[in-house]
């Protein structure tokens, strides 16, 4: 079969016509897709890095060690709906329709799951989703997805069949429904996929009860940027996704109002917490007296600096709890897999919609084009075709991800599609492979204040236009100035690169067909009032 399986993949690469049906492989691997929301490469231990001891993955880094970890993996536009979009179809939003939160996808187009489902696989999707109402346009075989963004307990589930409440904690009950559909539901005379999305860890970080205190007497490492002053970086000193001055106090830091209390702070967003049972709440304000009432009673002591760094704290051990039950669920699906004979044939992926912000530049959230949101963690593990322990240097994208999975199951790649299929890049047989990435973010004006803007990155240097309601370039060589501290676009020492990768941009905005900014420009007045979010 991996014969077979190389021919293949020499005919998806030729200009074969769209969507010609080649012939199968022997044996088309099923795929499992898991996907959380706003989980930080930093936050993956087989990435290594400061927290790989203190709040390790080791399940997320099983597939890692399995199969393969890329290093350099990154998104298009740093944020939920668009990246789901482009992982879909394996294309920009400014060509899928989708660039910002709020849009409604159209399904009807290609994506990979339906071209699976064309081709003979069984599909589904359970999880959050976010890019419309229901998976409308989307040949799922079977979907259960929450509602918007999603509740981390007992949420509402979305079925054909119309919105139910189930009782429970949202990361575990994905699991449960997923295994179940590949145990009971599935056809199974045919190759599966089974897309798994997370809500965890997004905002606002509810771990699960039996991770509550998990973390209570770990003290994270701060960031030396922590308390950035943003010096030469006019968007950044715009944003409004600072953990101390922006988190709501209540709804992200589940700050209570006094010693002895249960009440949270500041929560513009109730219906979270009364989400949660008589029960539920008496154990979830158990878990957090304690500290709270410690915190309370110093407050008034504490100077501005120490309530910042007690809130970094509080905001660290929840992300990490939160993400703590999505290693596991990893770690069930894996052993799920294990026990029943599925694994050498089986894609497994782990990623995340994007990366995201833990203290560094002071923040939480994502949607800026600096390193920590625009990575995200990949892992993939494939025993019959990949080499355990691979690792990948080369810049990826989610828009890869799609062709990489046609080209698995053996169907052609869409020519329409911009990314790459990875098939060769994993056997270290691609020497073509490029050597630089666009991206574009669009959500403005919008919560958390960032900016539009668009860039380049390559293996060393940074290049980004803020524009809309300013005009603000920014240059990084990331070789010297990793945490994009010192802004070097007026530094004559660059003018050479900068040069250089202005005109990259051109080339890639010509090569992914990016309409003229003007364009862009005048269909935002068209479609008033701005973008908004759900709240
Ligand atoms: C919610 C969050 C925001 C977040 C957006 C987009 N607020 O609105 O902080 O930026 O989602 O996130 S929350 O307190 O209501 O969770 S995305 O991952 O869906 O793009
Ligand atoms: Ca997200």
């Amino acid at each position: 079969s991996l014969m077979v399986a190389g021919v293949l993949s020499q005919l998806t690469h030729a200009t074969s016509p769209d969507l010609t049906r080649i012939e199968q492989p022997l044996q088309r691997p099923n795929i499992i897709y898991i996907m959380s929301d706003d989980h930080a490469q930093r936050a993956v231990s087989a990435y290594g890095g400061d927290l790989a001891e203190l709040a390790p993955t080791p399940n997320i880094d099983r597939i890692a060690r399995n199969g393969v970890r890329f290093d350099s993996s990154f998104v298009t536009n740093s944020l939920c709906g668009p990246s789901r979009a482009a992982m879909f179809t394996g294309k920009f939003g400014h060509k899928n329709g989708f660039n910002y939160n709020g849009q409604l996808f159209d399904g009807t187009q290609d994506n990979w799951p339906n071209l699976l489902q064309d081709n003979g696989y069984t599909t589904t999707v359970i999880g959050k989703w976010h890019i419309n109402l229901t998976p409308e346009g989307f040949k799922f075989d079977h979907w259960e997805i929450l509602n918007d963004q999603g509740e981390y307990y007992n949420p509402d589930w979305i079925t054909k069949e119309g919105v139910k409440i189930e009782m429970g904690y949202t990361t575990d009950m994905i699991t449960e429904k997923s295994l179940n559909w590949i145990d009971q539901q599935r056809d199974k005379s045919k190759p599966f996929a089974l897309v798994m999305h997370h809500k965890a860890p997004h905002r606002n970080w509810m771990p699960a009860p039996r991770h509550t205190r998990l973390f209570e007497h770990v003290e994270f490492p701060v960031p030396e940027n922590y308390f950035d002053d943003y010096e030469g970086r006019v968007a950044a000193s715009m944003q409004t996704m600072n953990i101390y001055r922006d988190a709501q106090e209540g709804h992200d830091l589940k700050m209570t109002t006094g010693v002895g209390k249960t009440q949270w702070r500041e929560d513009i967003w109730p219906h979270l917490l009364a989400r949660l049972t008589p029960e539920q709440r008496r154990e979830w304000d158990e878990a957090y007296q304690a500290r709270n009432d410690h915190m309370n009673a110093n407050e008034a002591s504490w100077s501005d600096r120490e309530m910042a760094l007690w809130k970094y704290q509080r905001y660290m051990q929840d992300y990490l709890a939160t993400i703590r039950s999505v290693d596991e669920s990893v770690g069930d699906v894996l052993d799920y897999l294990e026990a029943n004979d599925l694994t050498d044939n089986t894609i497994v992926v782990y990623t995340s919609d994007q990366g995201f912000y833990m203290g560094e530049h002071g923040w939480f959230d994502k949607r800026f084009m600096y390193e920590e949101s625009f990575r995200t963690p990949l892992v993939m593990q494939y025993p019959a075709r990949i080499k355990p322990g691979t690792v990948v240097n080369e810049l990826v994208q989610n828009i890869d991800y799609a062709p990489t999975f046609l080209e698995y199951a053996g169907i052609a790649i869409p020519s329409a599609m911009q990314g790459e299929s990875m098939v060769d890049l994993l056997s270290g047989n691609d020497n073509n492979w490029r050597t630089s990435l666009y991206y574009h973010f669009y959500e403005y004006p919008a919560m958390h204040d960032v900016s539009r803007h668009y860039g380049v990155r390559d293996n060393r240097y940074k290049l980004m236009h803020f524009y809309y309601q300013m005009d603000e370039w920014e240059f990084y060589d990331l070789s010297r100035d990793p945490t994009e501290m010192n802004n070097a676009i007026n530094d004559p020492r660059y003018a050479d690169e900068i040069k250089r990768l202005k005109a990259e941009i051109k080339r890639l905005e010509a090569k992914y067909d990016v309409p003229p900014m003007v364009e862009w420009l005048d269909a935002d007045l068209e479609r008033k009032p701005a973008p908004t979010l759900r709240e």
